[in-house]
């Protein structure tokens, strides 16, 4: 049965800061403590939003996560009013109130990894939803993550939505992040499933930045996707690429299709891995690769061209997606423009304002999950996350009215900010109709 990707886009949340949490993110790092835009950021990504459906192409939206995240404090032994509790991890721990009030699960190609229903044994499409076990301000996100999903995919007889791999960081996983899924038609679906460390069979990973994902997560996911073992291809992310700021395989690499676009430093061993794609997917996969000459791999991290989303279109021709930092950089552009020139499905780039997000390493590519479902599995979903004309004039509402235009990190142990995020996102709850989701729509009284 015909399939149609749908991306859902994360909404950014009302408090989208730059705290610098991300070792090995040097965007992040770079950032740290500069003011920040709220509001302009959720437009920035609702645009985003809007333009893709322009496009013809599906397009979601998964909400933001309660921050900053009382239950953890509290859990953490900060205990009181929401007041005493923010002014006491304020004064006794600053960071702790920073990582506790990260937007980062806007980026929701970390929220979870998918398998279309065409690809899984028992033919439900499945979702795992990724533990985030190597930064403690994103493991924060799993739980939502998990309530979220199992609300809006809620039909067990077509959906299978797992809860995060167990353990602690032997398992870490980062989702659809490292993954990319090419298919030619009639052909089964490739997956690859990248990852930078082993917990239990030694390799040489990074020198210098943390390696997130695991390898036993990746095999983890295939496992439980229930995806056919020649389907699936577990290459080791290049250690080079993280040392140098390539913290997810996205930020190297990106496919869709038949078309795959990627670095010569995203994977080690990338000459046999293309050699094995092309065997297992025929004359009709294309890849456009960059090497560190065109594109060393500053360029590839500081102007995020693989960060790009390609895009399906109607007539059946690829688009690319690209932060405008790929434009404003000669080698990023002249590289997209040689991947349009090409002899490939691509071509045309869009480049689309994203800054608030990329000021913390988040591209259009991180900004979005890819779920690919069936009319019939779409119909199967009673949330309102389908964004049309109307919904994205409901958000665009909701953002005005409730977002603040400047935040600094010291605004947040400000009490206000963390009633006004509670009170916005309990609105959003009934505009996405998605139910009580949210941890302190359980507690409230
Ligand atoms: O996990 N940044 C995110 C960016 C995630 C990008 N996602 C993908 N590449 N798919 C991260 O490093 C920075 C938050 C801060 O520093 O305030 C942050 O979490």
């Amino acid at each position: 049965m015909a399939q149609r990707e749908w991306n859902f886009d994360g909404l950014v949340g009302p408090t989208h800061n730059y705290a610098g949490l991300s070792p090995g993110n040097l965007a992040s790092q770079a950032n740290e403590a500069n003011l920040s835009s709220p509001r302009e950021a959720a437009l920035q990504g609702l645009q985003k939003m809007r333009f893709v459906a322009g496009l013809g192409v599906g397009q979601a939206v998964l909400p933001p996560h309660p921050r900053p995240s009382l239950r953890t404090l509290r859990a953490l032994g900060f205990i009181g009013t929401d007041e005493q509790v923010l002014a006491r991890v304020a004064t006794e721990d600053e960071h702790l109130l920073r990582l506790c009030s990260s937007a980062a699960s806007m980026w929701t190609a970390n929220a979870a990894t998918a398998a279309p229903s065409s690809d899984t044994a028992d033919g439900r499409m499945h979702l795992t939803v990724a533990n985030l076990q190597a930064m403690f301000h994103r493991v924060l996100e799993a739980d939502t993550t998990y309530a979220v999903l199992r609300s809006i995919f809620a039909d067990e007889r077509r959906f299978a939505v797992h809860g995060p791999l167990p353990g602690g960081g032997q398992f870490a996983d980062e989702g659809a992040a490292n993954h990319i899924r090419l298919a030619v038609d009639g052909r089964p679906a490739m997956h690859l499933f990248a990852w930078g460390r082993s917990t239990w069979h030694p390799v040489k990973g990074p020198d210098r930045f943390p390696a997130r994902q695991t390898r036993e997560a990746s095999h983890a996911l295939a496992r439980l996707h229930q995806l056919h073992p020649d389907a699936c291809l577990f290459p080791q992310q290049d250690p080079a690429g993280i040392d140098g700021g390539a913290f997810h395989t996205d930020v190297m690499a990106v496919g869709n299709d038949a078309f795959l676009m990627l670095h010569e430093e995203a994977f080690v061993a990338v000459e046999p891995l293309l050699a094995t794609l092309r065997n297992r997917l025929g004359e009709k996969f294309r890849w456009v690769m960059a090497s560190p000459k065109e594109l060393p791999i500053p360029e590839a991290v500081f102007g995020y061209p693989f960060n790009s989303q390609v895009l399906t279109l109607p007539d059946g021709s690829m688009c690319i997606v690209a932060p405008i930092e790929s434009r404003q950089r000669p080698r990023p552009r002249a590289f997209l423009e040689r991947v349009v020139a090409e002899d490939n499905p691509v071509t045309q780039v869009h480049y689309l304002d994203v800054r608030q997000s990329m000021n913390n390493g988040g591209g259009p590519a991180c900004l979005r999950q890819r779920i690919r479902l069936t009319e019939e599995e779409r119909a199967a979903v009673k949330a309102r996350v389908f964004l049309d004309q109307d919904l994205a004039a409901d958000l665009e509402a909701w953002i005005q009215k409730h977002y603040r235009e400047r935040l600094a990190i010291r605004d947040l142990a400000d009490p206000a900010l963390a009633r006004e995020s509670m009170t916005a996102l309990d609105e959003l709850t009934r505009i996405l109709r998605i139910g009580s989701v949210y941890d302190f729509q359980q507690t409230a009284g």
